[in-house]
């Protein structure tokens, strides 16, 4: 996979050569590569910003460095790209019907990025990012891109930000570790995606005893059964503490015995294969 990240504060995206996803760029399985916005200038003074019409606070990120940095990540004619170009096929060809590389935007304002966006995400040949900052980029700059991408304007979750730079930090993580080869182990990838929309269950490690606190006898029973029910009930039980939204899209459809009572006893039925919050719970 390609990626592009482009930004006024390129040094920003430094952690992206370190852990994992340095471990798959020095790999060879991510192409990455930061620009810098202001490389895309062309005034003395490099500007990247300017007053929004209509009035009100900030800055707004002007369009045309945008046009001129997206057409060359687009191109594939701009930095290095890990292998030198040999002169073939580019890889993706703009208008006609190639396929588009995806402009991912991050944004307050934008759909929310989930798991399942990161596993679309990872099947795509070249992503690329747009970290604004001030009050954002001028409008105009996403209704032009969509001609040559697919543009993706995405939010982490509701709070504000200076800038998409952490954001992209993020995104970039949550897609590039579910590219194969990333992750060394790949069933702690299934293990996950098993969890069917709930949180993990608690994990321990030695000593058994710490600090007059006792790892759950359960888990060094050696009975896996058990130890299998117990982590699904946990799961089941810090879900419905801490993110109950989660429970309205959980199935219940098949759920054993022991796993309905476990819900009973956390104040849910299940009706039609939904759980169902008691009201008197
Ligand atoms: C701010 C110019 O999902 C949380 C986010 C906050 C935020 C994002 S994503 N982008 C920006 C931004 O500010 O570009």
């Amino acid at each position: 996979m390609r990626i592009d990240v482009v930004s006024i504060f390129p040094e920003y995206l430094a952690p992206l050569e370190l852990s994992l996803i340095g471990k798959a760029r020095q790999d060879g399985l991510l192409d990455l590569k930061v620009h810098d916005l202001r490389d895309y200038t062309t005034d003395r003074h490099r500007t990247v910003d300017d007053t929004p019409y209509g009035g009100g606070a900030g800055m707004v990120m002007k369009p045309e460095p945008w046009a001129q940095a997206l057409t060359a990540v687009a191109a594939g004619r701009s930095g290095d790209a890990g292998a030198p170009d040999d002169g073939g096929t580019p890889e993706s060809a703009g208008p006609d019907g190639a396929a588009k590389p995806v402009l991912i935007v991050p944004s307050p304002a934008g759909e929310r990025f989930t798991q399942a966006t990161a596993h679309q995400l990872a099947e795509e040949d070249q992503l690329v990012f747009a970290c604004g900052r001030y009050e954002g980029i001028d409008e105009r700059v996403l209704e032009w891109a969509a001609e040559h991408f697919t543009v993706r304007p995405m939010s982490l979750g509701d709070y504000v930000l200076n800038g998409g730079e952490v954001a992209v930090l993020a995104m970039v993580e949550a897609i590039g570790r579910l590219l194969p080869g990333v992750v060394g182990n790949p069933e702690s990838l299934v293990e996950e995606s098993h969890s069917d929309g709930l949180l993990e269950y608690p994990v321990y490690t030695k000593p058994s005893s710490w600090r007059d606190r006792d790892v759950p006898a359960v888990l060094l029973s050696g009975n896996h059964g058990k130890i299998a029910q117990w982590r699904r009930h946990e799961q089941y039980r810090r879900t419905a503490e801490r993110r109950p939204d989660l429970l309205v899209e959980f199935d219940a459809g098949k759920l054993p015995r022991a796993d309905r009572t476990a819900f009973s006893d956390l104040g849910y039925d299940v009706v039609d294969g939904r759980l169902l919050r008691r009201p008197d719970a």
